[in-house]
């Protein structure tokens, strides 16, 4: 999968994936970052890529032409048009669904805004989805940038080390993590879980289904209201 970044800053976006899990999936191929800088297509010979918005109020806006063009020589690269992803505080909020989707693409490219925004018309030229990352209000697109490209990395077959498989990890099940521990067995005395050292490997599996069912009904409600939704005999094994 190839990763097209439309950014201001793009030593940002090198830098944040260029480490651990996503840095070795581009080491070995699997996935690829283009950070394109948009300045580098400012037609001025000030390089300046933003101005002031007309109807007045705070702060600058990014133009249309530098986003425009910098979108279409990516757009030109390729052999067929990839969706344009724009970070906004005004999209639908990212979730697992919206990253899987995305997986599926062979290209994609990611805009990111920077100051108050960018000037409407070239979002309605190129911009095909809308993602937010939640709400909280940051400095830019870059960050949430990151997270998606994280997010969509590690569901690339080859991505998670020795067979580690995404879909089976904690989460994408719907419900939260049991508990975990490793050595030693006593901790400022503190035991682990008898139950986990009993050798009974049923036993164990019941018990982590418990944990997760029962952590995810005291913390994340939501959640478990859709589990039950769609698993209308699992409330036994919260008992
Ligand atoms: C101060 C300008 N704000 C006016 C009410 C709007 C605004 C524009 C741009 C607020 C923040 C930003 C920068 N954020 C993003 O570009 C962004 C973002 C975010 O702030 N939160 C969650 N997801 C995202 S995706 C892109």
């Amino acid at each position: 999968m190839n990763f097209h970044v439309l950014t201001l800053f793009p030593e940002m976006i090198e830098q944040g994936l260029g480490t651990s899990i996503t840095g070795r999936a581009m080491n070995k191929g699997l996935v690829s970052l283009h950070a394109v800088n948009i300045r580098d297509y400012a037609a001025n010979k000030h390089k300046k890529v933003d101005d002031y918005t007309y109807g007045g109020g705070a702060g600058m806006l990014m133009q249309a032409q530098p986003v425009y063009d910098a979108c279409m020589a990516v757009q030109e690269s390729l052999e067929k048009p990839a969706r344009v992803v724009y970070m906004t505080p005004q999209g639908s909020i990212f979730n697992q669904e919206k990253a899987k989707e995305l997986a599926l693409e062979e290209d994609l490219i990611i805009l990111c805004g920077h100051y108050e925004g960018i000037d409407e018309r070239v979002l309605e030229e190129v911009v095909t989805d809308e993602i937010s990352i939640g709400d909280y209000v940051l400095t830019g697109g870059e960050l949430p940038a990151m997270v998606v490209i994280d997010t969509i990395s590690r569901l690339i077959p080859g991505v998670l080390g020795n067979g580690v498989s995404a879909d089976t990890d904690s989460f994408m099940n719907g419900l939260l993590e049991y508990p975990q521990y490793s050595r030693p067995e006593i901790w400022r005395d503190k035991a682990v879980p008898p139950i986990l050292l009993s050798g009974d490997h049923a036993k164990v599996d019941r018990w982590r289904k418990q944990q997760s069912l029962l952590r995810t009904k005291q913390r994340r409600p939501d959640l478990y209201e859709k589990y039950m939704k769609e698993h209308p005999d699992a409330e036994k094994d919260c008992k």
